[in-house]
């Protein structure tokens, strides 16, 4: 597989009769890399058709990164699913009077699910939990050095800014001293969760008690100032407008051209089972599509853009693909609870690499193991896999 010199699709879209002056205005500036408006991204949102926000964000996906798709090896612990929070949307946690419904790992339960994989090549853990009353700051410094001692290689991402918030207050310490004493206890990274969508209008009907939208920016902005690199997510696909969309990217672009400390935006498709917003319908595969593409083509200065395949499911995330992603993200033993709470296709969401990269390689690009920032491990472009190992897990 080459990358692709030139781009007849978005060429043919320009010289088309019919195409609406704005929308050619738009694609005009991305073909020069000139930076969109908020009200271009709206545009996008309400004029761009699939295959017009496709072949645009195709373009961008092929100038940036070539045919080049990460991927990585993690695993994820969930220390608890007990949550002093009541968001809406979420299937997963349970409120701390309910806790014998949940459950709450020990620092040695937690050491255990790193020794399982002693002898395996996964790079990175991924912690990530409700937010317990009792499990607090000295806690999980606990745990990040203990985990470290035990294996110093694999690189700690953890805790969304909800969790860290909520640890930093309990603690007393500003965001910078939370931020510096975890690091130091050997935190490398955050993931983005928490974002959901920043509005307050929002934020008022789907998750009122925890942190806003200026809080979750200013927990990301001192990471980054601490010297780590951290994700974005964006939970869509319920309450929200095209324009409260826009305004969460417009939010994370301005943050991102101050620091440059995020790695990846991951678009996060809301799903509606086992939750209070039950009610409210998923969107279409099309209406993902056209998100991820106007994603890419927003957010100019963010390196990566993921999809999350457990939560979308592997066919649609291999389209994806061809809608401005790069990254897929969860491999081997991707443990996570999340999704599969929410009434996610992949109820087992777990993938050997030779499934994944195959996946990768039907979508007609290259499958790249990365570390978790972006250092490239191996390109497994022209390994061939047994029958075998394509169908065990
Ligand atoms: O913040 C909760 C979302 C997030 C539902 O940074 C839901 O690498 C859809 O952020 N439907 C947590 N989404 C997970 C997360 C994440 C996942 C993978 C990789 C990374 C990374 C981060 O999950 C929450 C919320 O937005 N979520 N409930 C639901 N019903
Ligand atoms: Fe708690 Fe996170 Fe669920 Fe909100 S989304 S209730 S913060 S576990």
């Amino acid at each position: 597989m080459t990358m692709r010199q030139d781009y007849p699709a978005v060429q043919t879209l320009l010289q088309q009769a019919t195409l609406d002056t704005s929308l050619k205005s738009i694609a005009e500036k991305i073909l020069r890399k000139e930076r969109i408006t908020p009200e271009d991204g709206l545009t996008l949102f309400e004029k761009g058709d699939i295959g017009f926000l496709g072949a645009l964000a195709n373009h961008v996906r092929e100038r940036m990164h070539g045919d080049k798709t990460y991927f990585n090896r993690n695993f994820h612990i969930e220390p608890t699913n007990v949550c002093v929070f009541t968001c809406h949307f979420c299937s997963y946690s349970r409120l701390y009077k309910n806790r014998e419904e949940g459950w709450e790992l020990s620092i040695d339960q937690m050491l255990d699910i790193v020794k399982k994989y002693d002898n395996q090549p996964v790079t990175e853990v991924h912690i990530v939990g409700g937010v317990h009353p009792k499990m607090q700051l000295d806690f999980f410094v606990e745990l990040i050095q203990k985990i470290k001692a035990h294996r110093p290689d694999l690189h700690i991402k953890g805790f969304t800014a909800v969790e860290l918030d909520y640890m930093f207050r309990k603690a007393k310490v500003s965001l910078e001293e939370g931020m510096r004493i975890l690091n130091e206890a050997g935190l490398q990274s955050m993931p983005g969760g928490g974002a959901e969508i920043f509005h307050p209008d929002v934020r008022a009907k789907i998750c009122h008690d925890k942190v806003d939208g200026d809080g979750w920016l200013a927990i990301h902005r001192a990471a980054h100032n601490q010297g780590m690199t951290t994700n974005a997510t964006m939970l869509y696909g319920h309450v929200e407008t095209y324009a409260h969309r826009i305004d969460h990217m417009e939010q994370l672009r301005q943050l991102q051209d101050e620091t440059h400390g995020f790695n990846t935006f991951i678009p996060l498709k809301f799903r509606n089972k086992g939750n209070d917003m039950s009610d409210i319908p998923e969107t279409s595969i099309v209406e993902d599509l056209k998100l991820y593409a106007v994603a890419r083509l927003y957010m100019d200065n963010f390196p990566h853009l993921k999809a999350y395949w457990p939560m979308l499911g592997r066919n649609t995330a291999q389209l994806t693909l061809s809608f401005g992603v790069n990254d897929l993200d969860g491999t081997i033993d991707d443990t996570t609870k999340i999704y599969s709470m929410a009434g996610a296709e992949e109820q087992n969401p777990s993938m050997n690499t030779a499934q994944l990269a195959h996946l990768i390689k039907q979508a007609g690009r290259r499958p790249v193991e990365r570390d978790t920032v972006y250092n490239e491990i191996k390109d497994y472009t022209d390994v061939v896999f047994s029958e075998e190992e394509l169908l065990t897990k």
